[in-house]
């Protein structure tokens, strides 16, 4: 087997991925590329080539890669305590819950890992205050969603899902799920009719549905339809939130407060499975001791990590830096004059092309080109790639980027 030796498992990429052929699940079709090593905006595969990362593990590693202040945090931790349960405390989570309740302005937090266990943790909180104090009879309470919906992988989150892909062959699937247009004001206000919904559940920007923007006013005509109705309006900002769209939150672009507010991924700076609910005591004490919980989540690791990855957001003003770089980086895209180039969206670093076939070229040829460039991007649903480099990035990485894709681009003449 020729390996190489500069890496700590001496595999070349075409071991690796031959090894994950053999002995993995498929449940996945990686762009053929390996990659050995991560700092800030970058990636290193086996045989030392650099790529840009426009992916940032879908919006995890908003931080960088492998952050100094995080990695130090969490390498200090790791030998001293990474596990006890939730059945006796630790001396790290009451402060990373002091830390994200008042950042984000919120009585309390229920702390866990995936973000899929976010969705689910939020769904169990609305149906347990739709019964507990909205007084819907026991087992009929429904929660609104929307079509383009990405919530997580688990059986009950794709039951809400309008995606094939994601729930076609998983039945059974979890009842109680009402879908509606997204961006629809109107068939919102149509579905909360029914006293029976206890949570409209919803990205504030749709991104796996290929990063769909809402019109201006949309999450603000949420938020006043859910106080209407006495619905809670849930924001899965798990991919959305942490700086990725210009503000800590992309629900503070209308200045909307979110009744339950679901984050992830970057909670961590991508170094740990964090994720986090936050309510206010109304609908967070519905759950009692021994109602819900999980061996891994408030653990003092990720505890200490996800209060270093909040600082780094908030220390090097990321939100600010996405916002900025977004801008440049939208602008540049949409003067790229080219057949394949349907359209540009987005909002701060969460951005997407809608590519439009040619000769039988897709996005996944575009994105192999990229790739062959120096530039990691991954198609979703076929025709959009999505742009989402780590918020570090500067205005030279930016426009650097930008020269690969537009001459990427320029090789389907
Ligand atoms: C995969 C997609 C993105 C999410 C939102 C909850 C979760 C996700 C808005 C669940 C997770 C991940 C899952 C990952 C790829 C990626 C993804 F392509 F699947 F849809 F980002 F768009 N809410 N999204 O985006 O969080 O349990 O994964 O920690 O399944 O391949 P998780």
């Amino acid at each position: 087997m020729a390996s190489t030796t500069e890496t700590p498992t001496g595999l070349s990429s075409t071991e690796a991925m031959a090894l994950e052929a053999r002995f993995g699940a498929h449940n996945y079709h990686p762009l053929p590329v390996v990659l050995t090593r991560g700092e800030g905006v970058f990636l290193w595969d086996p045989e030392g080539r650099r790529y840009f990362d426009f992916l940032s593990a879908y919006s995890a590693v908003n931080q960088g890669h492998c952050h100094p202040k995080i990695v130090a945090t969490m390498v200090d931790q790791a030998g001293r305590l990474a596990l006890t349960s939730r059945a006796f405390y630790n001396d790290a989570l009451g402060l990373f819950e002091k830390h994200i309740t008042e950042l984000f302005g919120y009585d309390k937090v229920l702390p866990m890992n995936a973000g899929a266990e976010g969705v689910e943790t939020a769904l169990k909180l609305a149906r347990r205050w739709g019964y507990r104090v909205k007084g819907i009879p026991d087992n009929e309470a429904k929660v609104v969603v929307c079509e383009g919906n990405f919530h997580g992988r688990t059986i009950t989150v794709i039951s809400a899902s309008s995606d094939p892909d994601s729930y076609a062959g998983f039945g059974p699937h979890t009842p109680g799920f009402v879908k509606i247009p997204y961006d629809d004001l109107a068939a919102l206000e149509a579905a909360l009719d029914d006293p029976a919904v206890c949570a409209f559940l919803v990205e504030p920007i749709q991104g796996e549905a290929g990063v769909m923007v809402p019109r201006d006013g949309y999450l603000k005509g949420v938020r006043e339809l859910c106080t209407r109705s006495r619905v809670l309006f849930v924001a899965d900002e798990v991919q959305t939130g942490l700086a990725r769209t210009g503000r800590m939150l992309a629900c503070d672009h209308e200045d909307v407060r979110p009744d339950v507010l679901i984050l992830g991924k970057a909670l961590s700076g991508g170094m740990y499975p964090v994720s986090a609910v936050l309510a206010d005591d109304d609908i967070m004490l519905t759950i009692n001791p021994g109602e819900h919980g999980s061996t891994f989540g408030g653990n003092p690791l990720a505890a200490r990590v996800a209060v270093a990855a909040l600082e780094v957001l908030r220390e090097e003003s990321l939100a600010d830096n996405a916002e900025r770089m977004g801008a440049i980086f939208r602008s540049e895209l949409q003067a790229i004059d080219h057949p394949m180039i349907d359209l540009v969206r987005g909002k701060g670093l969460l951005n997407a092309v809608v590519v439009r076939p040619k000769d039988g070229k897709t996005a996944w040829d575009v994105c192999v080109k990229l790739k062959d460039s120096g530039l990691l991007a991954k198609p979703t649903h076929d025709h959009i790639i999505r742009f989402a480099p780590p918020l570090v990035i500067t205005e030279a990485q930016v426009r650097e980027g930008i020269e690969i894709i537009k001459q990427s681009f320029a090789t389907f003449s």
